[in-house]
């Protein structure tokens, strides 16, 4: 197999939601190896961790959208395109996590309330991991009280603000404002496919990423 088709089939794995090869959906793909078994196989040839994550499963998720847009799939198909994007991505993270041993700080992030998207979190969570912050992870639909809760275990962190959704975007103004009133020498940081640098100054946050590397080079500034 050459390695375009690798990282094809990686990408076709996570578009149709195939998970390993004893998964029996999609029957198209019925005994055929999923995004778990290709995925160790790219690395075992030598493929980079972001390749497959740039080229296979960013760009599948960005089919999936497209395709759920146009009314051509349904809210199920996009979970089983997650499970296999996870499946995928249990093979990728110990590539990611395995930053300095030293700590730079501690980075507080979750997906605001409302929002259950977790996989691009998830992912901003394990590229700050991989360049040397302590991640403390809240997980998905957290409102200000939890995110005040956690500031007041981790003292100094920073904290990160996902939202995938026009409307939940709109929560993170709440959540901003209300971390900022009881701690305002918080660093706040925004991001997500619907968040905007011009959203950003209008709510009030500190800091806005469009991706991963977007906020480690963000938290790495707030390095002295
Ligand atoms: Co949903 N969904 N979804 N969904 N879903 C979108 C977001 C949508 C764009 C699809 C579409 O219509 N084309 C659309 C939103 C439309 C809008 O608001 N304008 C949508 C919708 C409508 C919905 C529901 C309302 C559908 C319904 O029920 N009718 C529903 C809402 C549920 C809820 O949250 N309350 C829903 C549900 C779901 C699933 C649960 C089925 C599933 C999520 C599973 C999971 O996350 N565990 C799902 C999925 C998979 C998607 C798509 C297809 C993929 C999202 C994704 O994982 N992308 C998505 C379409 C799309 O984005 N193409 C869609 C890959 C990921 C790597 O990218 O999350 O953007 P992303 O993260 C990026 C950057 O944004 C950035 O870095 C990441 C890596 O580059 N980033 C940050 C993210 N957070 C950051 C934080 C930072 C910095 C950067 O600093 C703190």
């Amino acid at each position: 197999m050459n390695n375009d088709n690798l990282l094809n089939r990686i990408l076709e794995c996570v578009e149709f939601g195939k998970v390993n090869r004893d998964a029996s959906f999609p029957p198209h793909m019925k005994g055929m190896d999923g995004a778990d078994e290709l995925t160790r196989l790219a690395l075992e040839s030598g493929f980079k961790p972001s390749e497959i994550l740039n080229n296979g499963l960013i760009k599948a998720m960005e089919k999936v959208g497209q395709k759920f847009a146009e009314k051509r799939i349904f809210v199920p198909q996009m979970l089983i395109s997650a499970r296999a994007m996870n499946a995928s991505m249990v093979h990728l993270k110990p590539y990611f996590q395995s930053g300095e041993v030293k700590r730079k700080g501690k980075f507080i992030i979750g997906t605001v309330a409302g929002d259950l998207h977790d996989i691009g979190k998830n992912l901003v969570a394990m590229i700050v991991e991989g360049a040397g912050w302590e991640v403390i992870d809240l997980g998905v639909d957290v409102g200000s009280q939890k995110f005040i809760q956690a500031l007041e275990e981790h003292n100094r962190a920073v904290v990160g603000l996902s939202a995938l959704l026009t409307t939940t975007m709109h929560n993170m103004r709440n959540i901003v404002r209300e971390i900022k009133s009881r701690h305002p020498e918080v660093t706040l940081v925004i991001g997500g496919a619907p968040v905007t640098e011009q959203f950003r100054m209008e709510i009030g946050a500190d800091g806005y990423a469009s991706d991963p590397q977007g906020a480690v080079t963000y938290l790495n500034s707030l390095v002295p």
